[in-house]
C-alpha cells in the first residue's frame, strides 16, 4: 500500500561536504513495514550518518533513498516529517514544559495522548511524580532531566507524531537493561505497523530484529538475524563480544 512507511537504500554512498573519503559506500538494504532494522558497528562507522539521510539532514552522494518507493529528494520535508519521527544520539529538549516538549510534532495533540506516549516511552511515573506533571518546565537544553529521562521523553515526542517510520540513534543506551527491555516491548505493541531502524550499541537491544546490518568503515560488511550472524560474522561476533 501506498504511504505505509517502507524504506530502501539503493547502492547509496555518501561523504560530508568537503571529506575526501566517503562515511558510506554502497549501502543497500530494504526496512518494510511491521519490521526492525537494526545497525551495529564500531564508532565512525557510519550508524548516525545513514539514519540522517532519510530525514535528509544530508543527501547521498550517488544511489538513492527511497520512502514508499519515492526518492526523498522529491518528497517536500512536511512530506517527510509527517512519515519519519527521528530519535537522535543526542536528543534535544528546550526550555518550556514538558507539555511544550511532547507536542513539538504535533502541536494539536491532546493530555491524553501525551500520556499515552509517555507511557509506552516509560516516561509517565517521572512525569506523574513531579508537582506540575505536564506543565513541569524543562530548562534549557534539558539539564534539569537526567540522560536516560530525556531519551525517553524524546521517544515519546516521537510517538506523539505517529509516523510510519522511526529511526532511533542509539536512544536506548543511557537506560538500564530493564527498562531498555519494558520499553521496547512498549514499543513494539505500539508501533506494530511501522518501519523501525534502530542503531544500537547492546545487543540485548537489537538481538530480536527482523534484520542487523554490521557496519564497518561505511558498509554493511554483514546482515542476517542475531543467530545468522552468531554463526556466520566475525565482525558481529566481536562486537557481541565485547
Ligand atoms: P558512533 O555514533 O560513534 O557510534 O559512530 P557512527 O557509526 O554513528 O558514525 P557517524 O555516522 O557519526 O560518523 C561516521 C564518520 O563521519 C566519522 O568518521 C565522523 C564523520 N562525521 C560525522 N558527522 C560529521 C559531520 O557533521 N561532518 C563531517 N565532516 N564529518 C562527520
Amino acid at each position: 500500500a501506498a504511504r505505509a512507511g517502507r524504506v530502501e537504500f539503493r547502492n547509496v554512498t555518501f561523504a560530508y561536504p568537503g571529506a575526501e573519503a566517503p562515511v558510506l559506500s554502497d549501502i543497500s538494504f530494504t526496512a518494510e513495514p511491521g519490521q526492525t532494522v537494526a545497525i551495529i558497528g564500531s564508532t565512525g562507522a557510519g550508524k548516525s550518518s545513514l539514519l540522517g539521510l532519510l530525514p535528509r539532514l544530508y543527501d547521498a552522494a550517488s544511489g538513492e533513498v527511497l520512502l514508499d518507493g519515492v526518492p526523498v529528494t522529491r518528497l517536500d520535508r512536511a512530506e517527510i516529517t509527517q512519515r519519519v519521527a527521528m530519535v537522535p544520539q543526542r536528543p534535544y529538549l528546550f526550555s518550556g514544559t514538558i507539555g511544550h516538549n511532547l507536542r513539538f510534532g504535533k502541536p494539536e495533540a491532546t493530555e491524553q495522548e501525551l500520556w499515552e506516549a509517555l507511557t509506552v516511552a516509560q516516561a509517565a511515573d517521572f512525569v506523574q511524580d513531579k508537582a506540575a506533571g505536564l506543565d513541569s518546565r524543562i530548562s534549557q537544553g534539558g539539564t534539569n532531566v537526567s540522560g536516560g529521562q530525556r531519551q525517553r521523553l524524546c521517544i515519546a515526542r516521537a510517538l506523539v507524531t505517529e509516523p510510519k517510520v522511526y529511526l532511533f540513534d542509539d536512544s536506548f543506551s543511557a537506560l538500564d537493561v530493564a527498562t531498555d527491555a519494558r520499553l521496547r516491548r512498549a514499543l513494539k505493541a505500539k508501533t506494530a505497523d511501522a518501519t523501525v531502524i534502530i542503531v544500537g550499541q547492546r545487543v540485548s537491544t537489537i538481538a530480536d530484529a527482523d534484520q542487523i546490518l554490521v557496519l564497518d568503515k561505511g558498509r554493511i560488511v554483514d546482515r542476517g538475524t542475531h543467530e545468522e550472524l552468531l554463526e556466520s560474522s566475525s565482525t558481529y561476533q566481536e562486537i557481541v563480544e565485547s
